[in-house]
């Protein structure tokens, strides 16, 4: 196997080991895939990384084939406490390649260092270490009677937190007793195989965990595979409702993590300081590429003019560039295709009638970039109110009274998150309270802890991940 040697922008003194092509990973080994290769290419120059492997619907049989091998003869025998150990040992291994993980997920999915460095490979860590310590005490932990696992688990998962959704998806399974066979997005598969090593250096028995990568269709005939006993999804609302479809009568566990459309609520009597950067955070993190994402600002009418002014000010100061130099603070948007889909809904809201800001900073010529941009003077019925634009696009919008702002909040499709932002507690308990969201944050946004359970309402999914509920949603009777 040849290795590139990637060095990133000087400031960081990682070097990356890269194959130059990777193979699908099934039964603790890297094998070939029979469907066509594609390349994995880096958002911010669009310069290829790697070539990646394709899963045919016979390679997606012999993963599922493996995981039931490992299922039935390893991992439905081995106890608790053992399968805790691996998990432990996967934990300290990521923390121990942490600065390598960050690199690779900022090279293939565009995000800055500072976040994948800092947020989203420690929380990976976090995750499996929280969940192996469940592995011991199942029996134990008032779950059900007998609680045991599903059997053969195929996730799909996608491009916005690759390495994150595949720890969120992983950990709970495998310390349920589930074994897996997982499937990333098409275009952040890198951190995943890099995973796959990972699993090896751990010892993970063979099979426990197989990755095949390539396109949607592999994800559908993983999902439609008659054994896998339960399916775990996260991406769109549109493929969400597909697996639901061919999910039906079929006897398989569902969970379902789809798209998002949140309010962030901003009463008169916020701290004002606070608030201005938990809107920057609730928006502008990662892009925007957040199902979560606070991306319809509800402002009290009173204070609209300088919650605005100080948020474009704000907004002045932001970096834009290269996501492997930990000054930047917006890195590059993960693909042409979502390049596309946030200019157009950003053009259908210049042409509704709302008002657009864009803040100024030099676009690199190269690579997928859209600067921080607001609209102001959105009405509840323009598209940019409703769709999830998936972007760096703030949609602000007013209410006078917290029945207005609760009606206004909830006046979506969607139902996953939401923020308050009051100096008032009875104020924040009382609204929160009417709010159809399956996560709300209270002076604060986008804070994410693996025992707190994460999850929506309506057209945002059903089922939890996280905490006590993300395990229970891999057992066998056992009660959340
Ligand atoms: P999707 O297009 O839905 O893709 C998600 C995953 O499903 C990818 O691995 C994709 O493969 C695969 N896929 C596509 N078509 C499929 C099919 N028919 N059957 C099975 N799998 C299929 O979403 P995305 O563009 O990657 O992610 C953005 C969306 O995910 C947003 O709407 C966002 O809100 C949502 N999201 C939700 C959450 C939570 S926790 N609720 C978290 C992150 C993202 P390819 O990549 O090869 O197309």
């Amino acid at each position: 196997m040849s290795f590139l040697e990637y060095a990133p922008a000087p400031e960081s003194k990682a070097i990356l080991k890269l194959r130059d092509s990777y193979g699908l990973f099934i039964n603790g080994e890297f094998v070939d895939g029979s469907g066509p290769s594609f390349s994995t290419i880096s958002p911010s120059d669009e310069t290829r990384i790697a070539e990646i492997a394709s899963a045919s619907d016979e390679d997606v049989d012999r993963a599922v084939a493996a995981a039931r091998r490992a299922y039935d003869k390893t991992w439905s025998k081995m106890s608790g406490r053992d399968r805790g150990k691996y998990l432990f040992r996967i934990a300290r291994l990521v923390q121990e390649r942490a600065r390598e993980l960050a690199v690779a997920e900022s090279l293939d999915n565009g995000k800055p260092i500072k976040e994948s460095r800092d947020v989203d490979v420690p929380l990976v860590a976090s995750w499996f270490f929280y969940y192996a310590g469940w592995a011991d005490k199942l029996d134990y932990a008032g779950l059900g009677a007998n609680p045991r696992a599903l059997g053969v688990a195929g996730q799909v998962i996608p491009w916005n937190f690759p390495l994150l959704m595949l720890a969120w998806k992983l950990a709970p399974a495998l310390a349920a007793g589930n074994t897996v066979v997982l499937k990333p997005a098409e275009t952040t598969p890198l951190t995943a195989l890099i995973f796959a090593e990972i699993l090896q250096q751990a010892d993970l028995p063979p099979g426990v965990v197989n990755i095949i990568t390539g396109a949607g269709s592999t994800g559908a005939a993983l999902v439609r595979h008659p054994d896998v006993d339960k399916v775990a999804f996260t991406g769109s609302t549109g493929v969400g409702r597909d697996i639901a479809r061919a999910v039906a009568g079929t006897g398989k566990k569902l969970t379902l993590e789809l798209g998002g459309k949140a309010a962030n609520i901003v009463f008169d009597d916020a701290p004002i300081d606070q608030a201005i950067e938990g809107i920057v955070n609730g928006i502008f993190f990662n892009q925007g590429h957040v199902c979560c994402a606070g991306s319809r600002l509800l402002v009290q009418e009173s204070i609209h003019d300088e919650v605005v002014d100080r948020l474009k000010t704000r907004l002045s100061t932001l970096r834009l560039g290269d996501p492997l130099d930990k000054n930047t603070d917006i890195g590059a948007i993960n693909s042409a295709a979502q390049l596309a889909r946030i200019r157009e809904l950003s053009d259908i809201g210049e042409a509704e009638g709302a008002e657009r800001w864009t803040a100024e900073c030099a676009i690199p010529e190269k690579g997928f970039w859209f600067a921080p941009t607001i609209f102001t003077g959105v009405e509840a019925s323009h598209r940019i109110a409703r769709d999830e634009v998936f972007g760096p696009v703030l949609s602000v919008l007013t209410f006078r009274t917290p029945a207005e702002a609760i009606a206004k909040a909830n006046n979506t499709p969607y139902g996953l998150s939401a923020g308050i932002w009051s100096d008032k507690g009875s104020r924040i308990l009382a609204v929160a309270d009417r709010l159809r969201a399956g996560v709300i944050w209270a002076n604060t946004f986008n804070r994410f802890d693996p025992s707190s359970p994460f999850g929506g309402y309506k057209e945002s999914g059903f089922g939890r991940e996280g905490g006590r509920q993300g395990l229970t949603a891999y057992l066998q009777g056992a009660a959340s």
